[in-house]
This record gives C-alpha cells, sequence and structure tokens, in this order.
C-alpha cells in the first residue's frame, strides 16, 4: 500500500488518511494509494469510510509539478467515481485548506464536515486551467451555478461558515475533528441516510447571461487579457446536462486550459516565486544560513517609507519599535497609521478590534539606542549615503553582532553603506516598494559579505510578511529599477522624443498588459521622486543624454504629476484622470530638436516591441553580471513588483515563448537603427545562437 495514504479502522469505520507533506497533493501516489483503499471498504464489517489528512491542511489541490506531462493513471474522474458510487455513504473531514482537486475530492464524498477552521475554495484560474475534476459539475450541484460560477471566478477560498450556508458542506466541527467526524459518520449510519451521491442531484438554478456578467464583472481587472475565465463559463453551462456529458465537456476544455500558454506562463510565475524564496543566491563564502527568530522588529526613520515598514510588521503580528530623532516626525507618523487604518475599517477590510490591536503593536521612540533590544533592525531615512552610514554605525555598535541589520536603500551602494560598520556579514538591503504595508515585492539586496544566515532571516522575513523575497546583488537599480531605468522607461521616454505621446505609450502598453503606462505611473509616484532617484544613482554609474529628459524637465517646471495637478498629464480639479497636455508635447517637441531628432508617427505594435525588447535585452544583462541568480527570479520582480501581466510569465519567460532567436533578431534591429545603448546582450546572443531559452539556462544554472 501507498505511504501517502493509509487505511485503519475505527469501529464500522473505514479511515482513509492522506499523507503527502507539504501540502497533501493528489499526486499520482496519493490517487493510486485512493483507490487501493477504496477498496477496503468491501470488507463486511466496515459500513462508513472517512476520508481526511494529516498536517496542516486537507488538501492543496492536485500536484501543480505533475502537469507538464499527461497526468498518471488512475485519473481524478476514476478515483472520484469509485468514491461516489461507493455502496457505503463516504465522507470527507476537511481541516486548514480544500483547494483545487483536494476540495473536488471532498465534492466527491457523500458528505463534508468541515473544522471551524476549513477555507475551501477553486483557485485553478489562478494558474490558468479551469477545475479539471469534477468541479465545474459537482459544485453548481450542490452550491447553485450562480454561485459556483462566483466562487470559480475568484478563485478566492472560503471559510467553513459561509461553505454551510451555501451547501457545500453538512456540519461544521469544533475542536477535534477526527472525533466529530467519527461522530458524524456513527449519525448518518444511526439515521440510515445512505451514500447521496452528488452526481445525482441537478442543479437548482440558470445561469443567464446577465449572471455571467454580474459574475465576471468585479473580475474584469484581473483577468485582462485572460482566456480561462470563458472556459470556466462553458463548463459551468455544461453542468445543466447529464453529469457523465457535463464531465466530459469540463474534461475537453480543462485539457485545453492546461495546454494554454497561458497556463504554462502562470504556473511558471507560482513555482518561481516559491523557487525565489531559496538561497541559490547566496554568496559563495557562505555556509548553511539559519534564519534567526524574529518577534520584535526596530525601525529607524518614521517617513512615508518607515511607517509603511511598520505597518506591514505589525499587521503581520510582530512588535514594533519605530524612532526617530524627531518627535514632529513620530507625530506625523502616528496620524498617518491611525488614519490608513481608519480607512481600512472604513472600507470593510478589518474590523475596528483588528485596527486598534495593530496600532498597539507599534510603539515609538525618540532614542536610537532603545532598538537595540529588537531582533532585526532596518534603517528606513532620509537617502543620503552620509546620513545612512552614521546610523548604521551607531546600530552596529549598540546591536548584538548576531542580530540582522538592513538598509531599505532604493538607489545607494549597500556596500558603501555597510563599510560603516564592524559586521558586513549582517547588513543587507530589503528594498520595500510603496506602499510598504500592501505591496507583494521585497528586493533582498546582498553584498559580497553578507553571510547566509542573513539571507535565510531575511527571506524567513519576506515570509511572514506574505510577500515574495527576491534575492539582487547590490549593483546599479538592483534588479527591478536597473530594467526599468535602462529598459522599460527610457525606451518609453526615446518613443515620445521621436514621436509619440504619453497617452499612446501609455495605452499600448495598457494593451500589452501593464496596469498602468509609464507615464501615468511616474505622474503618481511623482515625477520628482525618479528624477531625486536618478540623481543618486548617478553618483555610482552615470548615462548618457537622453535619460529621462523628459521627466526631469517636468520635476524641474514644478509639474509633479498627480499632487501637483499636472505632469504628463493634466489632472483638473484634483481628479485622478489623466488629460492629454498639449503644452507637454510642445515641451516634448522641444527637447527632441534640440537632440536633432525628427519626430515621426509611431504605432503601437513599435511602442510594445521596443519597450518590452529592451526590457528583455537589460534583463539578459542583469543576469549575465550575476545582478539576479535565476531568470525565474527577474520574472518574480517584474509580475510582483513591476506590473508586468503575470499571464505572460514576466519579461524572461515571455520572450522564450517568442523565441530567442527572433528576440534577438529585433533587438539587433534595433541596435542598427537607434545606437549602442540597444547593444544585444551577451546572455541572449549566445543562447539564441544555442537554440536555447532562459529557462533552459535556470536549469543548467541550477545542476552547477
Ligand atoms: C488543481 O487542483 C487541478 C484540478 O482541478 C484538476 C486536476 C486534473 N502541487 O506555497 P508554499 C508546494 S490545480 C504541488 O510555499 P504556503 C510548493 O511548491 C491546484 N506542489 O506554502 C512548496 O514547495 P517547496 C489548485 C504544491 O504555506 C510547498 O508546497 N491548488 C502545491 O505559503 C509549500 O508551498 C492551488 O492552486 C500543489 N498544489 O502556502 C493551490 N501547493 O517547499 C496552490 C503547494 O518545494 N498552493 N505546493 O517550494 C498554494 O496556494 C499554497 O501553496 C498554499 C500553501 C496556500 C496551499
Amino acid at each position: 500500500m501507498s505511504s501517502s495514504v493509509t487505511f485503519d479502522v475505527v469501529g464500522p469505520v473505514g479511515l482513509i488518511s492522506i499523507n503527502n507533506p507539504p501540502v497533501n497533493a493528489i499526486s499520482h501516489e496519493v490517487r493510486r494509494g485512493l483507490v487501493d483503499v477504496i477498496a477496503r471498504g468491501k470488507d463486511s464489517n466496515i459500513k462508513a469510510l472517512l476520508i481526511m489528512s494529516s498536517g496542516e491542511m486537507f488538501s492543496a489541490g492536485a500536484d501543480i509539478a505533475e502537469f507538464d506531462h499527461p497526468l498518471g493513471e488512475p485519473s481524478f474522474q476514476e478515483v472520484e467515481s469509485r468514491i461516489e458510487s461507493c455502496a457505503l455513504p463516504v465522507v470527507a473531514a476537511i481541516h486548514g485548506l480544500a483547494l483545487g482537486g483536494g476540495l473536488e475530492l471532498a465534492m466527491a464524498c457523500h458528505y463534508r464536515v468541515a473544522h471551524t477552521n476549513a477555507r475551501l475554495g477553486l483557485p485553478e484560474i489562478t494558474l490558468g486551467i479551469i477545475p479539471g475534476a469534477g468541479g465545474t459539475q459537482r459544485l453548481p450541484r450542490l452550491i447553485g451555478a450562480r454561485a459556483a460560477v462566483d466562487m470559480i471566478l475568484s478563485g478566492t477560498p472560503i471559510s467553513a461558515t459561509d461553505a454551510k450556508a451555501k451547501g457545500l458542506v453538512d456540519e461544521i466541527a469544533e475542536g477535534d475533528l477526527r472525533d466529530a467526524a467519527l461522530k458524524f459518520c456513527e449519525r448518518v449510519l444511526r439515521e440510515g441516510l445512505g451514500p447521496g451521491p452528488t452526481c445525482n442531484r441537478t442543479v437548482s438554478d440558470n445561469l443567464d447571461e446577465s449572471d455571467i456578467s454580474a459574475a465576471l464583472a468585479p473580475h474584469a481587472r484581473a483577468l485582462k487579457g485572460r482566456t480561462t475565465q470563458n472556459l470556466v463559463v462553458e463548463a459551468i453551462k455544461a453542468s445543466k446536462l447529464p453529469f457523465s456529458q457535463g464531465l466530459a465537456v469540463e474534461a475537453a476544455l480543462a485539457r485545453q486550459s492546461l495546454a494554454s500558454r497561458e497556463s504554462q506562463a502562470l504556473r511558471h510565475v507560482f513555482f518561481a516565486e516559491r523557487e525565489s524564496g531559496k538561497l541559490s543566491g547566496a554568496p559563495a563564502n557562505s555556509t548553511q544560513g539559519q534564519p534567526a527568530v524574529i518577534r520584535r522588529v526596530g525601525i529607524v526613520g518614521a517617513g512615508t517609507m518607515g511607517s509603511g515598514i511598520a505597518m506591514a510588521f505589525a499587521n503581520a503580528g510582530l512588535e514594533v519599535l519605530l524612532n526617530d530623532y524627531d518627535p514632529a516626525a513620530l507625530a506625523r507618523s502616528r496620524e498617518f497609521l491611525s488614519s490608513t487604518y481608519a480607512s481600512s475599517v472604513k472600507r470593510g477590510r478589518i474590523p475596528q478590534e483588528v485596527a486598534n490591536e495593530r496600532m498597539q503593536r507599534i510603539h515609538s521612540t525618540g532614542a536610537l539606542d532603545e532598538v537595540a533590544n529588537c531582533d532585526l533592525v532596518i534603517e528606513a531615512v532620509f537617502e543620503d549615503m552620509e546620513l545612512k552610514k552614521e546610523v548604521l554605525s551607531k546600530l552596529d555598535f549598540s546591536l548584538p553582532p548576531e542580530r540582522l541589520l538592513a538598509t531599505n536603500t532604493s538607489t545607494l551602494s549597500v556596500t558603501e553603506i555597510a563599510r560603516a560598520t564592524a559586521h558586513p556579514e549582517r547588513v543587507l538591503g530589503m528594498h520595500f516598494f510603496v506602499p510598504a504595508h500592501a505591496s507583494k515585492l521585497l528586493e533582498i539586496v546582498r553584498t559580497d559579505h553578507t553571510s547566509a544566515e542573513s539571507l535565510s532571516t531575511a527571506f524567513r522575513v519576506a515570509k511572514l510578511l506574505k510577500k515574495v523575497g527576491v534575492v539582487a546583488r547590490d549593483a546599479f537599480g538592483f534588479i527591478g529599477n536597473r530594467m526599468m531605468l535602462d529598459g522599460y522607461w527610457r525606451e518609453a521616454e526615446q518613443l515620445l522624443l521621436e514621436g509619440a505621446t504619453p497617452a499612446q505609450v501609455d495605452a499600448a502598453l495598457e494593451d500589452f498588459g501593464f496596469a498602468m503606462g509609464p507615464q501615468r505611473v511616474s505622474d503618481l509616484g511623482g515625477n520628482d521622486v525618479g528624477t531625486k532617484a536618478r540623481a543618486q544613482l548617478f553618483k555610482r554609474e552615470s548615462r548618457p543624454d537622453p535619460y529621462f529628459v523628459i521627466a526631469d524637465r517636468l520635476t524641474e517646471m514644478g509639474w509633479l504629476g498627480q499632487k501637483t495637478g499636472r505632469g504628463f498629464y493634466l489632472y483638473e480639479n484634483g481628479s485622478r484622470e489623466a488629460v492629454s497636455d498639449p503644452e507637454v508635447i510642445s515641451l516634448i517637441e522641444k527637447l527632441a530638436s534640440e537632440r536633432g531628432i525628427r519626430r515621426r508617427e509611431i504605432n503601437d505594435k513599435e511602442i510594445v516591441e521596443r519597450c518590452i525588447l529592451s526590457l528583455i535585452n537589460v534583463g539578459a544583462m542583469v543576469l549575465e553580471e550575476k545582478i539576479a541568480a535565476r531568470a525565474a527570479d527577474i520574472d518574480v520582480v517584474w509580475t510582483s513588483g513591476y506590473g508586468f501581466p503575470r499571464h505572460l510569465g514576466g519579461p524572461m519567460f515571455y520572450p522564450d515563448t517568442l523565441g530567442l532567436p527572433h528576440a534577438l533578431q529585433r533587438i539587433r534591429d534595433y541596435h542598427e537603427k537607434l545606437g549602442h545603448y540597444w547593444r544585444p546582450a551577451a546572455l541572449i546572443e549566445r543562447l539564441a545562437a544555442e537554440n536555447s531559452s532562459f529557462e533552459e539556462w535556470d536549469r543548467r544554472s541550477a545542476a552547477r
């Protein structure tokens, strides 16, 4: 018998237990094990079967790692059909998460008991696939087609209470789930309820076009450029057919979704995000790297960034000590924190008590020494090298040497900052993104001296904060900003000088899939923020003109973006709506003519191609310069922090799907037309010559 599925007899109940750590994925081996043990139900002493799981959750679903090849037999459908057609009542007892194929398995059981801590969902859409193990047919039979379409399109799990109210579970259990589920089995037997196959039910409601539009509307933004939702709707419509026919429609649509590029890209990002949190980027001189335990965090500097970081930790349940030498800054910070929490309460995101608890976790102090008893200290003072060095040197003196010291710089050399300390091995950069409490990405910047222990601790911090941590080597702009400034944004500005308008560039890139085009982003964050950051970065390495000449001129003129009512666009009467500004076009024309650039009509295809290819080319340089350890890490940075469409897999996965020889040819064409800054990265030339890919390059690097 498979060790991942066990069978015990408890009185009249055959207890089937799934044990496939870490998430009880329903792998090929588990499916085989289930078929074996279900056959044991034929033993005449057994009157009911109970399916449970060990560990922290019922199941995270099918084993996604198996999706690149045809799934081995027995299939999900086979296992579920054996469960559903079993002559004995079969009960599923659910704790923690029941996701995807895990929930589909539970829906094939005759009854479901869920612990109060259970969360049930079909998140397949986030992987670009449809629930393909009967979920689109059984869920509508249990909760109705309208509720089912909502649940599958959102991909978000629901609570046990909600599931009970909808009819997805039969009973909620508190305390010991095994005891409660065994009692439930006894009741089923005592009352002679017998098996109740879900497939025998009919769908109680009709799904019309207006229901479908209403279900799609809230997800329009998340599903922009995607196709899986259409397959979901088609499959749910088929639940009106006899069960076996509906199941066949689902199977065909599931195969189609699984083979799609969208799904390959989304699955790539899923695994890339998990891989990025592992230590392949560790410096050569490092050893194992045990993370430190973090309970209390010190933050130095109570500006916007420091306050946002404080919130991120408080929201994750940690105690925070926020330090600033300036009492007025601390007072402003408290005001900012309480108004941000108040707005979260007002929008219904968190209850008042939770906001109070979070606020109470953030303590303030004017004395730098006091942060010395924290497990980790993050410096978030003004972006000034001398100031940062002074703060780090003082912290280094007072903080025990094994504790992590992080700087939140986005532009300065972490190596240089670490020189101010006697323990550079415990110094690294933690590049948070605005707003720090909500953004998903954390760039972890290592120097040549950062120890593996420090990196491990930083990864633990990312996990605690529910962020994705990616290691970048300390260099100009780290991973994300280097690619943005030298690639994507620079090209967008170049296109403006050559004849495109801000509205045209933004619309073309938004059509490609970015949530917001570069000029609108610049206006939102403030053109001055970019200008200041570039000035700092230029102290590390300069760049030849033209390099952000438009954005810098707008900053000089005080046209900083939304906050001043005009930037690349006009914003009338405090509105956020970007209106084209003829004066900006005149300014661009003037800057172009000063540089001898002749303006011309530029089409959207060229805009997208140049912005994306330049991003890819600089990404390849970032890889060859070892600023990123893996192409997949770059994909994570750009999909989680810079709005690159996740369903295209990231800027390094995307060219693999185009074919690197084609991408290289286009880069060479632009190099010829536009000059040196389009020089093809040596790595792309090498991989294209070998007809290889960035994915293959990652595989080879991992094997080395
Ligand atoms: C499905 O079910 C299709 C069916 O409808 C049809 C089939 C025909 N498979 O995220 P973590 C690994 S599609 C394989 O770091 P957390 C993960 O890679 C599936 N591996 O932990 C990692 O491995 P490693 C629908 C999986 O606590 C380790 O487990 N289900 C799977 O932060 C820990 O993961 C989903 O979409 C899997 N299904 O979060 C749920 N899940 O240690 C996907 C996880 O080697 N999973 N792993 O890096 C999740 O959302 C999160 O993992 C979960 C735990 C919330 C469960």
